[in-house]
């Protein structure tokens, strides 16, 4: 293969989706976008990115997010009417485009519109996506939704300048991880170049990875690798975090996420994959799985009403922690034992 035959960033075979998309996004004028709940720097990276673009097309952009813009991401979003804690919206909009949601359920909002008059995108890389769009373009080796949406606007022609690639970066290096994915492709690197052609200035992303975290965030980090357990001869780390140590630590679920400490478990040699156990204050339960060398983690949380990619998954539950902990470890347990048996063979 030539350098020339690296010019897409979506794969060909995903051409025809691609072209619907198009001409669907050229045809539009008004236009929703929304993404998951509890959203990520791709979420926000892949729908402030989309809606700045599609905005300065001359299209009207609204945006629906259940949980709203994290305050730490807020630098990357456009002046936009936001939808945010509403469970149900009406929408006249030529398209509902949801991004980087495997589930339509997963953005926890329920669409009322017009069949006939309404299109449903999904554009997404999730490995457990079940195709809900009236029209699906799912690229499940993509690194994230900011590279599918950096491919849709190059093959569109739509508006790219510093300000969308902005959104675009935030997304492109959270979701592979400082291009540090096992597996990842050359468009992830392709998609940046597109993005840094147009002199975009990272700084912004960078300070906020490498020094935007609260002390809180790092006393939840110090409480995680003070208190994991190690099972499977070392090869699964597991860290159930309760509500009261949470409270004790004046921590919300938040600063987990924030924290570091999933993939910090699996930074260990002989630890090929992790499970975090964690409460809220509300009794919901929530499973974040994190694995490396091929462990599949999202077949136990799909097995768990939840969701991701292979190496990165997770779910909640209205149930007991410790109950719920119990399940997971004990998947997990299956999977990861069920994979070494499998590698030594
Ligand atoms: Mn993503």
């Amino acid at each position: 293969m030539t350098l020339t035959q690296f010019s897409n960033i979506i794969p060909t075979e995903l051409s025809s989706d691609l072209n619907k998309i198009i001409e669907l996004i050229n045809n539009s004028n008004s236009v929703l976008i929304a993404s998951h709940l509890r959203p990520d720097g791709d979420a926000i990276g892949s729908v402030s990115g989309l809606s700045k673009s599609l905005l300065k097309a001359g299209k009207k952009v609204e945006v629906a997010l259940l949980d709203g813009v994290p305050e730490r991401m807020a630098f990357v979003f456009p002046e936009v009417k936001l939808y945010q804690g509403q469970n149900e919206l009406d929408s006249d909009h030529d398209l509902i485009i949801i991004i980087d949601t495997g589930d339509e359920t997963r953005t926890g909002i329920t669409y009322n519109y017009d069949r006939s008059k309404t299109t449903l995108i999904n554009i997404d890389h999730h490995a457990s996506n079940n195709g809900y769009g009236d029209v699906n373009l799912v690229d499940t080796k993509a690194s994230s939704a900011c590279e599918m949406v950096v491919g849709i606007i190059v093959s569109a022609g739509l508006p790219l300048d510093k300000d969308v690639a902005l959104s675009l970066m935030l997304g492109l290096i959270t979701d592979s991880r400082s291009f540090q994915n096992e597996g990842i492709r050359h468009t992830a690197h392709l998609a940046a170049a597109h993005l840094l052609s147009t002199g975009v200035d990272n700084s912004p992303i960078l300070n906020m990875l490498n020094s935007g975290r609260s002390e809180t965030d790092l006393r939840v980090q110090g409480f995680g690798l003070s208190n994991f357990k190690l099972e499977c001869n070392n090869a699964l780390a597991t860290l159930v975090i309760r509500n009261e140590d949470l409270q004790k630590m004046n921590a919300q679920i938040s600063n987990i996420f924030a924290s570091g400490i999933f993939n910090i478990l699996t930074s260990m040699k002989p630890t090929l994959a992790s499970v975090v156990i964690f409460e809220r204050d509300d009794g919901m339960a929530f499973c974040e799985f994190r694995s490396r060398g091929g462990i599949d983690v999202k077949e136990v949380a799909v097995s768990m009403g939840g969701g991701g990619h292979v190496p990165a998954s997770g779910c909640s539950r209205m149930a007991p922690v410790s109950e719920v902990a119990a399940e997971a470890i004990e998947k997990m347990k299956d999977q990861v034992n069920q994979t070494l048996q499998r590698l030594n063979v």
